[in-house]
């Protein structure tokens, strides 16, 4: 029998400089609400994204043909075409175009992670999806939650257990990182919302009264689709050809 490859948990981006990288399939998830927006985007039609890091730097890329998305502590930003609500990504009109995409927390995430051997985007929209692919990859998983300005947060540690849950028999769970967020979950997957209510993100965004994008990014399944960088841009792999 194959030795099993490791799945493992970053708990913020400011953790993975203690993580290789090297044959390693990272998955960044920013549940609320990047890496949720991001599936709802290329599920809708959306032909790529790019993340990028700066908010000027976006800007310009206007003037390259794109559109541009901007958040920033919760809010779009001045003079963006798109702000980081999964409901502004389900317009027909943005069928077959480019979006350059700037967040918080989730495209940073992204943006660290480029080292790795791929770079996927996870959200509960896509966890079953994402677990299939990842059930037959060669490689170990690195799951690399965005968390809120180097902090650690509730909403993407509890992804991080979905994932490790559902992919545990195929992994070894080396540390106890995957552990933590494994039993997370495992404890709180029947009250999901209730227990989010609490979360420091959550405030945030009432406070903004954007209640809706939580219970949508909650979501488990929604979507069969699959983002990954491909030359600096995220795009949907056609799962139903990789899984053949
Ligand atoms: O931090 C991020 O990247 C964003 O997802 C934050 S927000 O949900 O748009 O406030």
């Amino acid at each position: 029998m194959n030795k099993k490859n490791s799945i493992d948990v970053c708990l913020s981006p400011e953790l993975l400089h203690l993580y290789s990288l090297e044959n390693t399939i990272v998955v960044v998830a920013d549940i609320l609400r990047a890496t949720s927006c991001m599936v709802t985007a290329l599920a809708s039609g959306v032909k790529s994204i790019v993340p990028v890091k700066e908010i000027e730097e976006c800007r310009k890329m206007k003037n390259l043909g794109y559109l541009i998305a901007a958040e920033r502590d919760g809010k779009k930003v001045e003079g963006f075409d798109l702000g980081n609500s999964p409901f502004s990504y389900m317009d027909s009109q943005l069928k077959g175009k480019t979006i350059a995409l700037t967040t918080t927390n989730g495209t940073q995430a992204i943006k660290l992670s480029e080292n790795a051997k791929e770079v996927l985007v996870g959200a509960f929209l896509n966890l079953a999806t994402l677990c299939k692919y990842l059930e037959n990859q060669p490689y170990g998983v690195l799951l690399v939650c965005a968390g809120w300005k180097g902090k650690v947060n509730l909403e993407d540690t509890l992804f991080a257990g979905a994932v490790v849950e559902t992919l545990e028999k195929s992994f070894i769970i080396e540390n106890d990182s995957a552990l933590i967020a494994k039993m997370l979950y495992q404890n709180t997957k029947n009250r999901l919302l209730e227990v989010l209510m609490q979360c420091s993100h959550v405030q945030r965004l009432k406070k903004l009264g954007i209640e809706k994008d939580i219970e949508f990014c909650l979501q488990h399944n929604l979507y069969q689709v699959l983002p990954m960088m491909q030359n600096g841009k995220l795009v949907a792999i056609d799962f139903s050809q990789l899984s053949a």
